[in-house]
């Protein structure tokens, strides 16, 4: 079985992947792409991914796209150190978090991280050319246009911070009633592999929302311990490691 996969270090979404690979222990090619210079738009990759966006599998020539669907069809052509419980029950359990983390934390956090972020490029561009990046994008079109060479407003910013906020809280409830350490119970599952970028993001980007969940700290500090976390955010993978400006924030 060869595995390709085409993501991007820092990107959120690819971290999902990697770390299913990496918990596997199954080997993997990379193709990196650079975001901010439109290699996801070209139209070799749009004939991959015609959503324009990172990640993509190929698997012996089978193209697999977005990364929830990546992780799953992961777990059933290679399932050992499986990230899926047996029972129905907890697998049903199990998809419903993913589409909660996937509408709520993934969308969210894509506002802090544009403004704090990718703003400073793109207000290098001219509005034409901005206009245009916008809306080559297939999927962001309508987010690139809002956010606009200003950023988003600060309504924007604390409504994305409330979504993030209820996601702890919901993690919480969650860990308070499978018993934890993780969200579904005693082993780790594709939810919390989903929503980890979510708060690697957020930590890397000085602004962890959980300090006064401690079952959200100790959750966050169990990820990081994982073995397949550290091959996974390898270096360039947290913003702060790529954007100077963000470095003086960054956390220790
Ligand atoms: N639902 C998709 C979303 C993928 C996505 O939004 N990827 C981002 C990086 S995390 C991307 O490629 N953005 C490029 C762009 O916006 O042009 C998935 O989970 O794979």
């Amino acid at each position: 079985m060869a595995f390709t996969l085409y993501n991007a270090p820092q990107s959120t979404c690819s971290q999902r992947v990697r770390f299913v690979f990496n918990g596997k222990k199954i080997p993997f090619d990379e193709v990196k792409l650079n975001l901010l210079a439109g290699d996801q738009l070209k139209p070799d990759y749009l004939k991959l991914n015609p959503n324009g966006v990172v990640p993509t599998l190929d698997h012996d020539g089978d193209i697999v796209i977005d990364s929830t669907v990546i992780t799953e069809y992961l777990d059933e052509v290679a399932p050992q150190a499986s990230f899926t419980p047996e029972s129905p029950v907890a697998r049903a359990r199990m998809r419903a978090l993913m589409h909660f983390i996937d509408e709520m934390p993934a969308a969210a956090v894509r506002v802090p991280t544009f403004n704090l972020a990718f703003l400073p490029s793109f207000q290098k561009m001219s509005r034409e050319d901005f206009v245009a990046m916008a809306e080559s994008k297939p999927l962001r079109r309508e987010f690139m246009m809002t956010m606009g060479q200003t950023g988003f407003p600060q309504a924007e910013m604390d409504s994305a911070l409330a979504r993030l906020r209820r996601t702890y809280e919901r993690m919480d409830a969650e860990i308070g009633k499978s018993g934890g350490p993780w969200l579904l119970g005693k082993n780790i599952s594709l939810a919390d592999v989903a929503v980890m970028p979510a708060l690697v993001r957020m930590h890397d980007l000085r602004m962890p929302g959980w300090q006064d969940l401690a079952r959200i700290v100790t959750w966050f500090d169990n990820i990081r311990a994982h073995p397949a976390f550290q091959p996974t955010f390898y270096h360039g993978s947290l913003l702060s490691e790529r954007f100077p400006h963000l470095r003086e924030k960054a956390p220790a």
